[in-house]
């Protein structure tokens, strides 16, 4: 819709199973949180609205891992979570919880209400079920290989790799998360929503409808579904841990996380309604209000197909009018990682970085993962922050604000007589407005956000042409109004910085003491107001960026290395295929001596052996050149396949193998008899 009269933001409800990490903030809270700021600059009514997603299986799971209660997981990352956000300045109207009364009300009632209209399927069936942990394996409970892509550790909902999202029953080979065990099959009764009575009217309502405004991943994502056809969806569970499903027949049931979590966004609206006196109502029911989902890619299905289709189903609710989904965020080349640890943890960067909180913002919106997935790296983040936030931005303002201060002790002085530069100048500031609005509208933020440093760069430009540090000296008069126009153009950056850079807005307007003049907006810089008049003081300078030196950069370099390390000496193969005791004894594995090592020439790892295997002496070629010096292995005691068929290498025939073993830092050690009267040419059995 043109001209909405309200928005109703809603940003994805975080699992807490753990914090947040910086694929949360590019990929959802920080353009939700532009998106908001924006709108709010413009005199929208906005409710912005999240809270912590504390149902689920993954909360469960942590909490059996960490032998806490599942309430104990979520009120733990809940405070974490919470506080991130506030750190990070992401504006939310309202962040709730979904343990919380208010939300198993709401969604306790949506559900009740679609039974009632007879909106679902009940059906009893076999369902996979996990005898030692006594209980049904659905979700994350069950592991196995998808159906579709053949990730050999999807989960029983969907799959991570390839995004499908599928029944528990559709996984091959799958086994529980719990024991490890292969399920067995147990009757249960579910509640389901038949997604497929929807499939034509999500067709015509988002392919038809939206294929001009929604952005084409998310657009293929539905296709591919709807291709695929839509079949009927539990949105049940047997668990203990979630919303009681409110009707007879469903005790020890509760409603499907996916089913609850969406509806999390209304219970949110409403406590937020309640708090500030509003009425919640017209922000999720009234055509005239405009409701946008921010989410990850993976969160797709649940918020064009199945979300929707339950409010359709309810009958009462408005539709998303855009649900801007984005690709995911690297690290270093990697997939983000909570389980290897392979993230940059938001509490954790604060330590390292206080106060930088909008360096990152700009970091991860400069290089947003909106069309693709992309990677985020410390050395794009420090170039970011010195090329750009330092050398463009920052270098602007403080030319301006050190000028002011130096010709005319901080008060502004006044413009006269304005040349063609100065009028083109001043109209090229005035246009910024509509330019990144006309970003932001698109949800393209990364645009915008270079467009904003564009302003900038005008700026700089300005002030570069005109060298008012020269021309103090011979037209002191044209240097007030050079100095003025800046200035309008730094007050103009302040307010429309306020989206991305939250912090260096208001830092910046309190530079140029104009945080108090509520009547600055986004309108103001369209409407060429003067947006700093003459006769104003403004303060002393003050850095608003710092440059990021290489050594702070290499701190956290070395920590991913550290984490990569670590996660490497963890990885152990799983074990091959059973063998019989026929195979087992074939092999003739003796102990022996090594008597002499020489390296073999131009190989990096070969080393040349002389072993005394009891039997005989006889030459090995050994690949062990990257673990041991020759002279240090001189009567080191081994285990010796010794009936391996002789083999060429490097032009010296091998009669055997030694046995060796990983130790850790990519090193490998001697498998060795721990008596050393073990005599040579024993057997190893
Ligand atoms: N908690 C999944 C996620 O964190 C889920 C989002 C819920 S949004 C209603 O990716
Ligand atoms: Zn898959």
């Amino acid at each position: 819709m043109q001209n909405p009269k309200r928005y109703t933001i809603t940003a994805a409800l975080p699992y807490t199973n753990g914090p947040v990490h910086i694929g949360h903030l590019a990929g959802v809270y920080v353009p939700a949180d532009i998106y908001a700021r924006y709108l709010r600059l413009n005199h929208k009514d906005v409710a912005f609205v999240c809270g912590s997603d504390e149902h689920g299986v993954p909360i469960t799971l942590k909490a059996k891992a960490e032998g806490i209660s599942p309430q104990a997981v979520v009120d733990k990352y809940h405070e974490i979570i919470k506080t991130s956000f506030e750190d990070f300045g992401i504006s939310f109207d309202n962040y709730s919880r979904t343990t919380a009364k208010i939300h198993h009300e709401t969604a306790s009632g949506f559900f009740k209400d679609l039974y009632e209209q007879g909106k679902f399927i009940e059906e009893t069936s076999a369902q996979l079920y996990d005898e030692e942990a006594n209980q049904f394996l659905a979700d994350r409970f069950i592991i196995g290989t998808c159906p579709k892509c053949g990730n050999e550790e999807s989960y029983g909902d969907q799959c991570e790799n390839c995004g499908t999202s599928h029944n528990a029953q559709d996984l091959i080979n799958p086994k529980s998360a719990i024991t490890g065990n292969i399920p067995s099959l147990k009757e249960t009764k579910h509640w389901y929503l038949p997604l497929n009575e929807y499939q034509d009217w999500l067709n015509d309502w988002i392919l038809k409808g939206h294929k001009a405004d929604w952005k084409t991943n998310v657009l293929g994502q539905v296709k591919s579904w709807i291709d695929d056809g839509l079949k009927p969806r539990a949105v049940t569970r047997d668990l203990d841990w979630g919303i009681q499903v409110p009707v007879p027949g469903a005790e020890g049931k509760v409603l499907y996380v996916w089913f609850d979590a969406p509806i999390g966004y209304i219970s949110s609206t409403k406590e937020w309604a309640s708090r500030v006196g509003k009425d919640w109502e017209p922000y999720w029911k009234s055509e005239d209000t405009n409701l946008v989902h921010f989410i990850g890619k993976d969160n797709i299905v649940f918020h064009c197909i199945i979300f929707p289709a339950m409010l359709k189903a309810q009958g009462s609710y408005i539709l998303p009018e855009n649900v801007p989904a984005n690709e995911f965020l690297n690290l270093e080349g990697n997939k983000i990682s909570t389980s290897k640890n392979w993230a940059v943890w938001l509490h954790e960067y604060l330590q390292d970085f206080p106060d930088k909180q909008d360096v990152l913002r700009y970091a991860l919106t400069a290089n947003a993962p909106e069309t693709k997935d992309n990677d985020f790296t410390w050395k794009d983040f420090q170039a970011r922050n010195n090329n750009e936030l330092v050398a463009i931005f920052g270098n602007f303002i403080n030319r301006v604000v050190v000028l002011t201060n130096k010709y005319y002790e901080g008060i502004v002085p006044e413009s006269k007589d304005l040349t063609t530069l100065d009028q083109q100048t001043l109209d090229q500031l005035a246009a910024f407005p509509e330019i990144i609005s006309s970003s932001i509208n698109r949800y393209r933020f990364r645009e915008a956000l270079s467009e904003l440093m564009n302003l900038a760069r005008l700026g700089n430009k300005y002030l570069a042409d005109e060298e008012p540090w020269k021309q103090i000296k011979t037209n002191p008069e044209r240097v007030q109004t050079i100095m003025n126009v800046a200035l309008q153009i730094a007050a103009g950056l302040s307010i429309l910085c306020e989206p991305f850079l939250p912090f260096t807005s208001k830092k910046l307007k309190t530079i140029l003491g104009i945080d108090a003049l509520d009547s600055l907006e986004w309108q103001s810089v369209i409407d060429r107001k003067t947006l700093i008049s003459s006769g104003h003081q403004i303060k002393k300078a003050e850095l608003l960026f710092a440059k990021i030196e290489d050594k702070e950069i290499q701190i956290q370099i070395d920590k991913l290395e550290a984490t990569k390390q670590s996660n490497a000496e963890e990885i152990l193969e799983p074990q091959k295929e059973t063998i019989n005791f026929e195979d087992f004894t074939k092999l003739d594995i003796r102990i022996g001596t090594i008597l002499e090592a020489e390296k073999i020439p131009k190989t990096k790892k070969l080393l040349k052996l002389k072993v005394d295997v009891g039997i005989d002496i006889r030459t090995i070629v050994s690949g062990i050149a990257e673990s041991f010096k020759p002279e240090d292995i001189i009567g080191q005691r081994v285990s010796v396949l010794v009936n391996l068929a002789p083999r060429n290498l490097r032009g010296v025939e091998s009669q055997g193998m030694i046995l060796m073993s990983d130790a850790p830092e990519g090193k490998l050690c001697f498998i060795e008899p721990d008596k050393n009267s073990v005599a040579n040419g024993e057997k190893v059995s």
